[in-house]
């Protein structure tokens, strides 16, 4: 472990319960520091979770920008200003254009909820019930330039029960969203996680897969 705490900034769009539990867990011991939140959305509740903390908060409506490239060149020029060591994407729902996420190669982080590489994209929760699938779940991995396709380091798995609707699968896949964050950001802080050459490196070892944990087991852990 370093002797600084890991410096983060963390890019929200909503309510920001995965910046809550990154949050608390930096509480509970978690070596990082939240250096800044920015929000593409100024009524993001992400962003009253971070003030309540004299955590700074930065805006940048996408709606000001007439193109996408003029929005990703002011978070790049913010990013730059903040020179955070990691960039933690916490439920945030713009696209990012590749030159950013070249520059941050490595040192920016997604959670995304299903288990990659199945169900990229948007409203994965209805997706996976139509498709009937028996596990969905969430997964962390580095963003890179191909939308939820960057390497997978860990997902956590739950099943979905036959009495599920949208917003009880969704809202389980959260929970377990919570525990696996913050516990990938954990190894990140603990200098235990790096990328090379577009592998995950767990101590030392090559994630050739990414780690896979079932929910259960997962939140028993977090406790
Ligand atoms: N950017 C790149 N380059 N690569 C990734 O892997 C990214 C990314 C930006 C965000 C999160 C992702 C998710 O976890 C993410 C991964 C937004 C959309 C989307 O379609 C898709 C995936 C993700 C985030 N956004 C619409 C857009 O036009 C806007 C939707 C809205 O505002 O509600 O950008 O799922
Ligand atoms: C989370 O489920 C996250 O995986 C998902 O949005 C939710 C944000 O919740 N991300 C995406 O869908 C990205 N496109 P939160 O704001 O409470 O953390």
């Amino acid at each position: 472990m370093t002797d600084q705490p890991l410096s983060m900034v963390v890019l929200v769009s909503g309510t920001g319960s995965n910046l809550q539990a990154i949050l608390d867990a930096i509480d509970a011991g978690l070596p990082a520091q939240v250096t800044a939140v920015i929000s593409n959305r100024p009524q993001a509740l992400a962003l009253r979770r971070a003030a309540s903390r004299n955590i700074p908060t930065r805006v940048i409506d996408h709606r000001e920008f007439a193109r996408r490239d003029e929005f990703d060149a002011r978070l790049d020029s913010l990013l730059d200003e903040l020179n955070p060591q990691l960039v933690v994407l916490a439920g945030f729902m713009r696209i990012l254009g590749d030159s950013l996420v070249r520059r941050w190669h490595g040192r920016m982080l997604n959670i995304h909820p299903s288990l990659l590489p199945d169900y990229r994209g948007l409203h994965t929760h209805r997706r996976v019930l139509e498709a009937g699938e028996r596990w969905h779940g969430c997964s962390v991995h580095y963003v890179t330039a191909e939308l939820d396709g960057g390497p997978v380091i860990a997902r956590a798995r739950v099943e979905v029960h036959a009495n599920d609707d949208e917003a009880s699968l969704k809202s389980r896949v959260h929970h377990c969203e919570h525990a696996l964050y913050p516990k990938v950001i954990d190894w990140v802080a603990r200098g235990r996680l790096k990328l090379a050459h577009d592998t995950p490196i767990l101590d030392n070892k090559q994630l050739r897969q990414a780690l896979t944990f079932d929910a259960p087991q997962l939140m028993e852990e977090a406790l």
